[in-house]
């Protein structure tokens, strides 16, 4: 009964997709995952742990998980891990200073064996700003090209406006596990 009903469900296109959006704190984790809900900027504060939320794009329904990223908070991340098809890396285009900490975390996040599947999305977020690193700077300093395991892609972006995420919704779902 269970397996029909997952048939069943598939069959209307609904199954779910579970997606982590990581990053440091301040990177804008929050402010995408709001815009991809409701297509208006919110006034987020540090997410204490994570918000979880449902997106329905195209009528795919994506699980997108917002995890904490103040150092303390980054530990706990592999516990979410689980099932997760994309990871999205948020990354504060502006903050030259800890792109080596992101790259470390990304790297950390790669080996980890729940992962192995996962495709990652990586959000050049803040783009808005003057100055900011451009893509293909952090793809550099993200040592990008040494990712073969696994599917990436770099999207440049600014949350608040929300250009550019789409662009990173759509790469996603032309990844999409083939059913
Ligand atoms: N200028 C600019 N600020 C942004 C952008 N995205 C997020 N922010 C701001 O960065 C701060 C941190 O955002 P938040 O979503 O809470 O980051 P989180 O800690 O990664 O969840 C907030 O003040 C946001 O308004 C962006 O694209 N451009
Ligand atoms: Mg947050």
């Amino acid at each position: 009964m269970g397996l029909v009903l997952a048939k069943l469900w598939s069959f209307f296109g609904n199954e779910e997709h579970k997606i982590c959006i990581v990053g440091l704190d301040n990177a804008g984790k929050t402010t995408i995952l709001y815009q991809f809900l409701m297509n208006e900027v919110v006034h987020t504060s540090p997410t204490i742990g994570s918000n979880v939320e449902e997106v329905v794009w195209k009528n795919i329904h994506f699980i997108m998980w917002d995890l904490g990223g103040q150092d303390s908070l980054r530990a706990a991340w592999n516990t979410y891990y689980s099932n997760t098809e994309f990871v999205i890396l948020v990354v504060d285009s502006t903050d030259r200073e800890r792109l080596s900490i992101s790259k470390e975390e990304l790297h950390k996040m790669l080996g980890h064996d729940e992962l192995n599947k996962a495709n990652i999305l990586v959000f050049a977020n803040k783009q808005d700003v003057k100055g900011c690193m451009t893509a293909a700077e952090i793809s550099k300093q993200l040592n990008l090209q040494s990712v073969k395991k696994h599917k990436w892609q770099i999207q440049s972006c600014c949350a608040l406006s929300g250009e550019g995420l789409y662009q990173g919704l759509e790469w996603i779902v032309n990844n999409l596990k083939k059913r």
